[in-house]
C-alpha cells in the first residue's frame, strides 16, 4: 500500500513536472503590424519540444498553414481553416515554416524554430511566392545575428 502512494505520488510529480515544462505560444494573425500589412506577430518563435503554438485571430479571413518546402522530411503538416484559432503542437525538432493561404503571396508567413537545429540550405534557397521570399529572407538574416 505504502509502494502505491509513493508511485502515485511519483506519478502526479512527473505530471506536474511536463506540463510545467510545456508551453503554449500565441501568434496573432493580422490585417497589419508593426512589419506591415498581412502578417503573424511575432513572425517567428524558437519554441521547446512538446510545445504548443496557438493562432489566435486578431483579424477576420486569416489563417494557419504549414508550408510542405519548409517543414522536415517526413512532416505530415497542417491546414487550419479561415477565421480558425488553430493549435498545433511540436514534437519534432526543426524549422517549420507556416503560411496564411490568402495572404501567402502578400508576405503572411512566420518561421518556428523547434529545440536544437540548423536552418537547412534548402530553406534560403526556396523562392517563396512573392512578398513571402523576402520576409523569410529577412528571418533568415534576423535569427543568424542571434
Ligand atoms: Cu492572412
Amino acid at each position: 500500500m505504502k509502494l502505491i502512494k509513493q508511485s502515485l505520488s511519483m506519478l502526479c510529480l512527473l505530471a506536474l513536472t511536463t506540463t510545467a515544462f510545456a508551453q503554449t505560444h500565441e501568434v496573432l494573425m493580422k490585417n497589419r503590424g508593426a512589419g506591415g500589412p498581412m502578417v503573424y506577430e511575432p513572425d517567428y518563435l524558437a519554441i521547446q519540444p512538446g510545445d504548443t503554438v496557438k493562432f489566435i485571430r486578431k483579424h477576420k479571413s486569416h489563417n494557419a498553414a504549414s508550408i510542405a518546402e519548409l517543414s522536415p522530411a517526413g512532416y505530415p503538416g497542417f491546414v487550419g481553416k479561415i477565421d480558425e484559432e488553430i493549435e498545433v503542437k511540436y514534437d519534432k525538432p526543426g524549422f517549420y515554416g507556416i503560411k496564411c493561404t490568402p495572404h501567402y503571396a502578400q508576405g503572411m508567413v512566420m518561421l518556428i524554430k523547434v529545440g536544437d537545429a540548423t536552418l537547412p540550405d534548402s530553406y534560403r534557397t526556396f523562392k517563396a511566392p512573392g512578398i513571402a521570399d523576402k520576409r523569410f529572407q529577412d528571418i533568415y538574416t534576423r535569427i543568424e545575428k542571434q
